[in-house]
């Protein structure tokens, strides 16, 4: 009791040193310390206790318009760089509502003010004149700015956006500080951001000749034909099109007028934030953006997943980096009505860091994995998302939606029949027919025995169907198991084969939706194949007749490379045939990679394969499959625009029918090949961010 006492007391006493002590700093978005983010603070000056609520609903709009892709329209870049970036909302009461009014005595035309002196909590005041700035500052303001963040903790902000309680029109920058009046449209503060954060000048103009020399920012220039923007521009003509933000020209000046001057001085297109306060950035001011911020972000193309999120039919393009996950459709793009113009990656749907949902908010870590598959069985393919951290792992199941993903699942630490661990090993497959993407989960490192567990989706949840405790059907779990998803029988029921690298068997199975059944073994050879630690087993349906075949490579345990395509007839594998060092059209080698695609879209499945190892260059081989043999063509070094390297990573984008498409990437690039003649084409690329883009280097037109 006495404890309490003293606690109530002590509170007292503070509210009554500090007639601030209601300031509150609330995080809107955090990713990392203030000297590795560029931090932007939102003040309000004239809101008194009782307004805070009307502040914080101006603070959230603009935040949702420029942070967030869920923004009317408005340019995305600093959604897609958010992990560059904090944002807090500092919240401190004034005295009295609204801010100082006071006449501008610099111009006559100005309107007189009676003037006024509430006490507020940065002492700004207004005069709604453009000759005064609109406003201006008291002596004391930039003290009792930083005395505010000092006493958050925010005192290495970079920005600060302070929302004055008056309706009248207007803005000042100063420095780090932005002042905006709470009229202040959205795109008003992006153009301002555009000077902050982007480090851009503006693009509006006045009568005259400009005279000073060439501007340090990148979207001006006094060189009709500056490299300032030759990444995005044509140098034959000017396209013409939507939205005409994109349309960038260098060709003698055509866009003349900028920082304040209509002569001697061009800018990129002719519109744009910069200019008119439009929705977009035109390509040069965006892509400086990310010249400016990218180094704070942690975004990069190492861990790219593909799958059908928008339900077109074609592969999307899912980024995982940090704590972030980035969606980018795959189609035509709008406003490319360019004759030729085909899909491509588009601009992102989504960057996000917390999915939430119905089943709670999934919060993004960089050691999540992630499996794409379509478990709800509404045609567009979700994720399941698994954060290994021993007992106190999570599985997510992260819907897709028409925006992005919704969390529609978590389970914390165990699943119905399955307690969670570090290395299970989660695996999406259809195991009753009823479209929905159920679950095989396997852990064989970290119980005694080892488990396998059968979970089927029920669209929105997961239900217990069966566990193997250390033995499947005539198998003993092991740590040397692989496992490989398949149809073996073309029920659409999807069961599995194994192989054990130490053992060297062999096993199939089949399901019937409640449990796995032996189908076929094979100790030790196979049909045409003595088995060996390094084989790598290739699941495919090579003949087209909707069972599951296999391939197996190996390039490691013998002296040639072997190559062999095993047919499944509903039980079994029959010998369709071997390849011994070579297959027509290409020379196999010890390091090659296959990847299994349907890449002419007749319904039999092939491989690619890519070696960046065993030659004088790096070759791409694309095979094809008459569903008994193979014959395969070679691209060698570069492939457009795109030189083939050895940190490249390939992930096929599967589509529902026809062809299948290849993304190719690395820390920095990013591709999207699809199948031409015998090879592949370069469709797209793009280094640093994906975006689309009408001018862009390399290929784009
Ligand atoms: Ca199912
Ligand atoms: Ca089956
Ligand atoms: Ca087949
Ligand atoms: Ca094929």
């Amino acid at each position: 009791m006495k404890s309490i006492l003293s606690f109530c007391g002590l509170l007292a006493l503070l509210f009554a040193a500090n007639p601030l002590s209601a300031q509150t700093a609330t995080a809107l978005l955090v990713n990392g310390t203030a000297a590795a983010k560029f931090d932007i603070v939102f003040m309000g000056d004239g809101f008194t206790s009782a307004q805070q609520g009307e502040y914080n609903t101006l603070v959230s709009n603009y935040f949702n318009a420029i942070f967030t892709h869920d923004n009317g329209g408005m340019d995305d870049v600093l959604s897609e760089l958010q992990d560059a970036i904090n944002v807090y909302r500092v919240n401190m009461n004034s005295v009295n509502s609204g801010v100082a009014q006071f006449t501008c005595g610099a111009d006559p035309a100005c309107p007189a003010k009676t003037p006024t002196s509430p006490n507020t909590a940065y002492a700004f005041r207004y005069s709604g004149c453009w000759n005064c700035c609109w406003m201006s500052k008291a002596g004391d303001t930039d003290t009792r700015i930083n005395n505010a963040l000092a006493t958050v903790g925010l005192s290495g902000a970079d920005y600060v956006v302070m929302i004055l309680n008056e309706t009248g029109f207007g803005g000042c920058s100063y420095g780090r500080v932005l002042a905006i009046t709470k009229s202040t449209s959205n795109n008003v503060l992006l153009h301002e951001l555009g000077h902050s954060v982007g480090g851009l000048a503006d693009e509006y103009d006045r009568p005259g000749c400009f005279a000073g020399p060439e501007p340090g920012a990148r979207n001006a220039s006094i060189n009709a034909n500056t490299p300032k923007w030759n990444l995005f521009a044509r140098n034959t003509s000017t396209t013409t099109g939507n939205p005409v933000e994109y349309n960038v020209s260098q060709t003698n000046g055509e866009f003349e007028g900028a920082v304040y001057k209509d002569k001697c001085v061009h800018r990129p297109s002719s519109n744009s934030t910069m200019r008119g306060n439009t929705n977009l950035f035109n390509p040069p001011s965006y892509d400086e953006f990310w010249v400016r911020n990218k180094p704070r972000s942690n975004y990069n193309f190492q861990k790219v997943y593909a799958g059908d999120f928008k339900g077109t039919g074609a592969a999307d393009v899912l980024l995982h980096f940090g704590n972030h996950l980035a969606a980018y459709e795959v189609g035509v793009p709008d406003g490319f009505t360019n004759a030729g113009l085909t899909t491509r990656v588009k601009s992102s749907y989504m960057t996000a860091k917390r999915i939430s949902g119905p089943g709670g908010t999934w919060a993004v870590t960089a050691s999540d994995q992630f499996i794409t598959g379509d478990f709800s069985g509404d045609g567009k393919d979700d994720l399941l998302a698994f954060f290994p951290n021993g007992a106190s792992s999570r599985l997510g199941l992260l819907t897709a939606t028409a925006t992005g993903f919704s969390c529609t699942k978590i389970f914390s630490g165990s699943l119905p029949g399955w307690s969670m661990q570090t290395n299970d090993r989660y695996f999406l497959a259809d195991f009753n027919g009823d479209g929905r993407k159920d679950i095989y989960v396997f852990n064989t490192q970290n119980w005694n025995p080892f488990y396998m567990g059968m979970l089927r989706s029920t669209g929105t949840d997961l239900a217990f169907v069966r566990r193997y405790d250390q033995y499947l059907p005539g198998h003993l779990l092991s740590n040397t198991d692989k496992y490989f998803i398949a149809d073996i029988n073309g029920d659409n029921k999807e069961e599995f084969v194994l192989f054990n690298t130490a053992s060297k068997a062999t096993r199939l199975y089949r399901t019937d939706g409640t449990q796995v059944i032996l189908s076929a073994q094979y100790l030790g050879s196979l049909p045409g194949w003595s088995s060996a630690d390094q084989d790598q087993y290739h699941v495919a349906d090579f003949n087209g007749d909707n069972k599951d075949d296999l391939y197996i490579f190996n390039g490691k345990n013998w002296g040639p490379e072997y190559l062999v395509m095993l047919r499944s007839n509903g039980t079994g594998y029959d010998y369709v045939i071997r390849y011994d060092n070579t297959l027509p059209g290409w020379d196999m080698n010890d390091d090659d990679s296959y990847y299994v695609g349907d890449y002419n879209g007749d319904g039999k499945e092939e491989l690619l394969i890519y070696n960046t190892a065993n030659w004088d260059s790096e070759y791409l081989g694309r095979t094809t499959s008459t569903g008994s043999a193979l014959s395969a063509a070679w691209q060698k070094d570069w492939i457009g625009g795109w030189n083939l390297g050895g940190s490249d990573r390939l992930r096929v984008a599967n589509a529902r029918t026809g062809a299948d498409a290849l993304f190719i990437s690395n820390t920095d690039w990013f591709g999207y090949f699809v199948p031409a003649g015998a090879g592949m084409n370069q469709q797209a690329m793009y280094k640093d961010y994906i975006r689309a883009f009408k001018h862009h280097d390399f290929g784009w037109y």
